[in-house]
Order: C-alpha cells, then structure tokens, then sequence
C-alpha cells in the first residue's frame, strides 16, 4: 500500500492511527491545523481517502471478536487509566484545546474535564449495562435481555469541544464492546491525535480505535456509507446531519444526530435579573456563541425589559476579546475566516432588519489582524426576522420583548431546533410549567442554556436531531443492541399463545 509507518505522534507531521500503528495515507496529501487567535500552524496532518477509511474499517473488524469477548469491567479498567492520564495531563490538553480550538483557556480545561468525568461515569457501566428480567407465561422458562455491541461503529465529531465530545462517543462505544473508526473535525485533529495517545498508553488493544484525519467528502463520507461500519454517531451542522442521515439510511444503519440549536433564554419579570445577566453572559457569549448549546435568543419581559437591557449592554461592552489563552481574556477568536464571513454575514442582515444595540464589528488591529475576532453583538429583533431564526454559531445575541409568559414560549418554541432552553422565574409553578411546555432536549430552570453534566441524556428535538440520545444513561443505548433470551428449563415443547 506504499504506507509509511511511524513509532509516535509527531506534532508537525501527523499520520492516521489504524491498526495501533500511526501511519501515513498513500494519497500523500496533507492538510494544516493552525491556531485561530495567531495563524500559526500547530501540525500538519495526512488527509484520509476512502481507502484509509476501509483499511482503518478492516483494523476495527480484526479487533472486533477479542474486545466483544473482553469482560466489559476489564474495558472499564482502560477507560478509568485514560481518566486518570487525562487528569495528569489536564493542564497540557486544556492549553491545546485553547490553542487548536480558540476557546479561553478555563473553557478548555472544562472541555478536558467533561471528557474525565463522562470516562470516570460511563467506566461504572462496565459493571451494570442492565438488561431486563422478567417472568415467562410459561412454566419453568426463564425471560431476559443482554446489551450486545453493535460491531465496528463510526464516530464523527465537530471541532468546537474537539475532547468532550469525541469522548462521549468514544467511551460508551468502547465499554459496550464496540469497534470504532473515527473521524474527528479537520480544525481539531491534534486534540484528537492527543486522546488516542491518551488510549495508547492507557493500554487500549491495537484495532480497538482507529483514527482516519480528514474532511467529510471524502473519509467522512465513507465512514458513514460503508457496510461495513455498522452504527454511526454523528455531531455537526444540521445540513451534514441530513447527508449522514440519508447515506446511513441505504444500509438501514442505525444514526445518532446532534445537530443544531437556536436556544432561548426566558427572563421573566420576576427574576432574579442579577442570575439572569450572569447566565445570558456566559450562553451567550462563552466558547464565543460556539456551542450548540449557547443562548442565541433572550426572550425579555417588557416589564423589565429596559432596565435589563441596559446592564446588559454595560456587561457586554466589559467582555475582554483576545487571545484565549491569556487568563483575562473572557471571549476569543472564532474557529477561522470561513465562519467569521459567515457570521459577519450574518450581523449585516441584523442591521438591515433588526436594531443592533451593541457589536457588529469584525475587531482588527495589532494582534486581531492575526485571528478573526468579532465584538459580542446584540442585536434588538422581533421574533421571525433571519438573525432570529437561524443558527449563527458566533457572538450574536437576538433580544426579543415579550408581554407574558404565553408568548414567551410561543416564540421559544417556534423553532426548527430544540436543544437547550432556559427560564428565569421565581414562581415555582411557572418553572415546572416551562419544562412541561418548552420544546427542547434540556430546559434549565435559573441557569444558563449551556453546562450540560454529562451523567444525563444529551440531545434535541425537531431538527436538533433524529430522536435519540447520547451520554448518561441514553449513552448505552446508542452503542446496544438488546437481544432477547428465553431460556426453557421444562424438558418439554411448551408453546407461547398455545398452551393453556
Ligand atoms: C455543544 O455545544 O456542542 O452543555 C456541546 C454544554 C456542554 C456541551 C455542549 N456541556 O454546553
């Protein structure tokens, strides 16, 4: 295959993991991971072909058989020494993500500790992942249910948590017996190439994981349609999410969607407007609006509608944007120029149809020539205009007045998303009232729309994704099969609907 093949990670020149051997594609074609608040380039990569991906697809099915049969405690016992090397490492992997991702550097150790602690939880599965027993309608005969991995399964995943993320995959995937080949985001492939050092070491069987570098169109998309591959779980945009979906679909492949988000936050005029201000604050403005999870719309009650909006400005226009690894630094760059023009666009079409009450500028100068900073922008909008409705992905707010709680949630809800909400009241009965009636995945009742714990289920409705969902206890779920074991300890033929 003219492969070469190298001991170790080498930062500048970065190669596929298959087979526990890093090694470089045939198509000798490369790409670059830069960092997006200097411009400077952290490593170069191999860029995955189709054929890498099936060569990674073959490592995975040769791996498949010994770690099915390897008792789930004992893969447990790998994802635990992983937790606890990344735990060693936090400090290190926490200023990579900061560097390779542009989010500040408390974000990204955050982003290191969500990955330990989704490891340190779902390692505990290895010791439950419950079926079911229950009695039989028969005599003598027994009933029950056991979780089976699914096979060599693919995972995919965006570059705005490039640890948290591949690890809510990557573990549950692991402790259920599963294979994996991984395609991780093209902007974050050193993080990536990190936690499979992080496996290595850890002890992980060669096979078990497989990591192809490259772009959806081509090593992505043969993750998702190849046969071989049995169970795809996907995070990204919501149009890729429907490509996936489709090209999953001809094999009647089983796929787990985390797509977008347009998350409201509700601040009633009973509340606490002090939490309030805080909470908007980081859903909007944290990872720089970055997460499918940041509050994208506030919903402000009229009757505190002007007094809030003034603190907030004052709030906003304090927020410190630079480079994020300075610790004084509250906002950092977006990921690249591709999705700063992107929300820039974005803000123009704010200005012609919405009030833009603060931001709207790309920041430049000194040391923002060298990334793409954007102030944190507010815009003022009624509910349906562009700004309003479709998912940006950056520092944008869209405040909306609303005069009662109906029409808050009546606009919360008029949506395409439904992944994160949050409501700021002090009437306990209008909280419980806002979990029943919000439309999304989560709601928060006085926090943010962001801060998911990772020992719960994680997801959306409508086209946030496709129904199901990952980490906590949904977790085991997603990389399970259930089969369904009857066992007749009678000695005779007795027949279910039959006899009796
Ligand atoms: C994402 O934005 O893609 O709840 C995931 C949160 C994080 C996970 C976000 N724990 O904001």
């Amino acid at each position: 295959m003219g492969v070469a093949i190298r001991e170790t990670v080498e930062l500048q020149t970065c190669g596929h993991y298959i087979g526990g051997q890093w090694v470089y594609s045939a198509s000798d074609q490369w790409f670059q991971t830069a960092n997006p608040a200097t411009g400077e380039t952290l490593a170069q990569f191999s860029r995955g072909t189709e054929d890498d991906v099936r060569r990674a697809i073959d490592a995975a099915e040769a791996a498949f058989p010994a770690w099915k049969r390897t008792p789930a405690p004992k893969r447990a016992l790998i994802l635990l020494k992983a937790a606890m090397i990344m735990t060693e490492r936090k400090d290190e992997l926490g200023a990579l993500v900061s560097a390779e991702m542009g989010k500040v550097i408390a974000e990204g150790r955050g982003d290191v500790q969500e990955a330990i602690d989704f490891l340190e939880y779902i390692a505990g599965e290895g010791r439950r992942m419950y079926g079911e027993t229950t009695p039989s309608e028969l005599p003598d005969k027994f009933c029950m249910t056991v979780r089976q991995p699914l096979g060599v399964v693919g995972c995919i995943t965006p570059w705005n948590f490039p640890i948290a993320i591949p690890i809510w995959k990557l573990g549950a995937a692991l402790v259920t017996g599963n294979t994996v080949v991984f395609k991780p985001a093209e902007q974050t492939p050193l993080c990536m190439a990190k936690i499979t050092e992080v496996f290595e070491e850890a002890g992980l069987p060669a096979g078990v994981l497989n990591v192809v570098y490259g772009f959806g169109e081509d090593a992505g998309a043969e993750v998702v349609a190849n046969p071989r591959v049995k169970a795809i779980s996907f995070t990204g945009g919501v149009e890729t999410g429907r490509i996936v979906y489709t090209s999953a679909a001809k094999h009647l492949k089983p796929v787990e969607l985390e797509l977008g988000g347009k998350n409201p936050q509700i601040v009633m005029d009973d509340a606490n407007l002090d939490l309030a201000l805080d909470g908007v604050l980081f859903g909007a403005f944290g990872t720089a609006g970055q997460r499918c999870t940041a509050t994208s719309r506030l919903l402000l009650h009229e009757a505190v509608y002007d007094a809030f909006m003034d603190r907030l400005v004052t709030a906003v226009e304090a927020l410190r944007v630079g480079n994020p690894l300075d610790p004084g630094v509250d906002v950092g760059p977006v990921i690249n120029d591709e999705a700063g023009e992107r929300i820039m666009d974005f803000i123009a079409s704010g200005k012609r149809e919405a009030t833009l009450i603060t931001g709207g500028e790309r920041l430049t100068g000194g040391d923002y020539d060298q990334g793409f900073y954007i102030q944190p922008t507010i815009f003022a909008t009624e509910h349906g205009t562009r700004i309003s409705q479709q998912e940006i992905f950056g520092p944008v707010l869209s405040v909306i007045k609303v005069r009662s709680y109906e029409e808050a949630v009546a606009i919360a809800n008029d949506i395409e998303y439904g992944l994160s909400s949050s409501i700021y009241t002090k009437d306990v009965n209008r909280a419980f009232q806002a979990v029943q009636d919000l439309e999304a995945g989560i709601t928060y009742i006085n926090a943010p729309t962001i801060g998911a714990e990772v020992h719960l289920p994680f997801g959306g409705t409508k086209n946030t994704g496709n129904g199901g969902r990952e980490a906590g206890s949904a977790a085991i779920d997603e990389f399970t099969e259930i089969k369904t074991v009857f066992v007749d300890y009678s000695n005779r033929l007795q027949k279910a609907q039959i006899d009796g």
